[in-house]
């Protein structure tokens, strides 16, 4: 047994403690690491606050590590071609069951919520908030570019935003969408919410040409204002100004009441990616128009979770290319960097946060 320190919770119950867990050395591993930063998000405190119950313990285990967007840093590496002890790496979060899907590495896309599918720090796996971590290389995607620094801990999130346009590009070729120059530019891209991962789809969408507003139901914050500005990203509190005749809408409330709203305008052969989840919001009645609206514009909605390791590797080109042309609003994401002990980050946002991280070592 190895002592280490960690942050858990009791899934699905949820809790969370910084403290001393026990944790069996491998006889063999391909690869020893460590954290330097994991971020936090809307998962972790999901299960913190024990309102996500599809979360569970590892078999056997009456807690789980939480942590699944680790930048790690590695420690020792059984001879192979591709990583190094020194070498900082991101870990894939979910790992393959059984199915025609897993088996060929999208288990994003699992195709009967396999039992042998877990998520590290979320579904029956340890997660990344502790001392020493064993991974299969399978696992671990590099980190080539040695400017990008703690940014690189985005790459898990940004994963998810990989994965959703891949889904975009599926579904919009029902019909055409580019303009009649065969583009993007100017079609316009909604996104419901502005926290961190509304800030990576916008980035995302404004590098495929969109015209990109974020909108939430208040004013937002000068630095969030700051970042968009420096990306060509507007925003707008649809309370007071509402915009129209979208094309691509993403939504990362999930709340159903929001979603509705904005779905009632898009525009003919428009897309809707339905991302953020919220077990807790309110429902909201769909009436008979609301069909026809989706049904009288052959429009799409698709739902997108998690991402391949391939999404991984896009997400670190696109971060190593937003940092050089944009370094300090990159800089600026991340609002907060708390030590381990501070598990309050949990409970509360804090003011004003894109991405709040711990910083491990
Ligand atoms: P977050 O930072 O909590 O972002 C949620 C955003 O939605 C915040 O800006 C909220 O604003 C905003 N919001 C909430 N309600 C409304 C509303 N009614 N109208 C407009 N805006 C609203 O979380 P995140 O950016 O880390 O993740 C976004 C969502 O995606 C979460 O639900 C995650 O669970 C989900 N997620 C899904 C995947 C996946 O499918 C991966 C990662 C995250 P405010 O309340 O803060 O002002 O793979
Ligand atoms: C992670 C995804 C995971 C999802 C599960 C997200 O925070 O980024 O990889 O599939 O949570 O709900
Ligand atoms: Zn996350
Ligand atoms: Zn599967």
């Amino acid at each position: 047994m190895t002592e280490q320190k960690a942050i858990v919770t009791d899934a699905p119950k949820g809790g969370v403690k910084y403290t001393t867990i026990d944790m069996p050395e491998p006889e063999h591993y391909d690869a020893k690491l460590s954290p330097v930063y994991i971020g936090i998000c809307g998962t972790d405190r999901g299960e913190v606050a024990g309102a996500l119950s599809f979360t569970y313990n590892p078999e056997g285990e009456n807690f789980l590590v939480l942590g699944h967007e680790a930048l790690l840093r590695v420690d020792d590496a059984r001879d192979n071609g591709y990583i190094k002890k020194g070498d900082l790496v991101v870990p894939l979060v979910r790992r393959p069951g059984k199915c025609i899907n897993c088996r060929i590495g999208r288990q994003d896309n699992c195709s009967i919520g396999d039992p042998d599918k877990h998520e590290a720090g979320i579904t029956g796996l340890h997660g990344f908030m502790r001392d020493v971590i064993y991974e299969d290389i399978e696992y671990l995607v590099k980190v080539e570019d040695p400017e990008l620094g703690r940014i690189a801990v985005l790459t898990e999130p940004l994963k998810n935003v990989m994965k959703a346009f891949e889904v975009f590009d599926v579904v919009s070729k029902r019909s055409i969408f580019f303009g009649d120059d065969s583009t993007l530019i100017g079609k316009r891209m909604v996104i419901i919410g502005s926290g961190s991962e509304a800030f990576l789809y916008s980035f995302a969408g404004v590098d495929r040409g969109f015209d990109v507003t974020m909108v939430n139901r208040h004013d937002e914050t000068e630095n969030k204002l700051k970042i968009m500005d420096e990306f060509g990203v507007k925003f707008a509190n649809y309370l007071k100004d509402m915009p129209e005749k979208i094309d691509l809408l993403v939504d990362t409330s999930g709340d159903p009441t929001t979603t509705f709203k904005f779905l009632r305008k898009v525009n003919n052969n428009g897309v809707v990616i339905l991302f953020g989840t919220n077990g807790k919001a309110p429902g909201y009645p769909v009436d008979g128009e609301d069909i026809d609206y989706i049904v009288e514009r052959n429009i799409t909605i698709a739902g997108s979770v998690d991402a391949a390791k391939i999404h991984y590797v896009q997400a670190l080109q696109s971060l190593s290319n937003w940092n050089r042309r944009h370094p300090d609003a990159m800089k600026s994401i991340i609002t907060y960097e708390a030590k381990p002990s501070e598990t309050n980050i949990f409970f509360q946002k804090p003011h004003g946060e894109i991405k709040t991280v711990i910083k491990w070592q």
